[in-house]
């Protein structure tokens, strides 16, 4: 079983969204930034590794959002909620990021990478 980890990374009601710019079939759509858990590696420190590549900031990581979401054969896909603590993102890799407030959010759900979609009302939550 293979994970791939991503961050709800929230800042004063805000959330972080993160553009792909690939593949072709989601480049353009908005997700949480995030990537696969290496073996031997916490799903935490996954992530922190992860945004730091991507975003490059430093993060803390939390709890859970929402619940797990199947990707496909072996591979699910897991929302942790984080927050800065180092640093300002900058898309190294995607195409852009930008902060959203849940009614933006809730907005642009056609613009989400489907299985982030799922999550729409646990992130809404999130922002209170
Ligand atoms: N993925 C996703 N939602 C995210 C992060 C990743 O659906 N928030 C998926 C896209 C890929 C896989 O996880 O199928 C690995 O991501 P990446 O290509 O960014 O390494």
């Amino acid at each position: 079983m293979k994970t791939v980890v991503a961050a709800a990374i929230v800042r004063e009601g805000r959330l972080l969204l993160a553009q792909r710019s690939y593949p072709e079939e989601v480049a353009g759509l908005w997700e949480l930034p995030g990537g696969k858990v290496e073996d031997g590696e916490s799903i935490a420190s996954a992530l922190q590794r992860e945004i730091a590549e991507e975003l490059t900031v430093r993060i803390e990581v939390g709890e859970p959002v929402g619940e797990p979401v199947t990707l496909g054969d072996n591979v699910i896909l897991v929302a942790l909620h984080a927050w800065l603590v180092d640093g300002e993102p900058v898309a190294a890799e995607h195409s852009a990021v930008m902060w959203v407030t849940g009614e933006q959010l809730r907005a642009m759900a056609v613009d989400l990478v489907p299985a982030d979609a799922v999550w729409l009302e646990d992130l809404v939550g999130l922002l209170g």
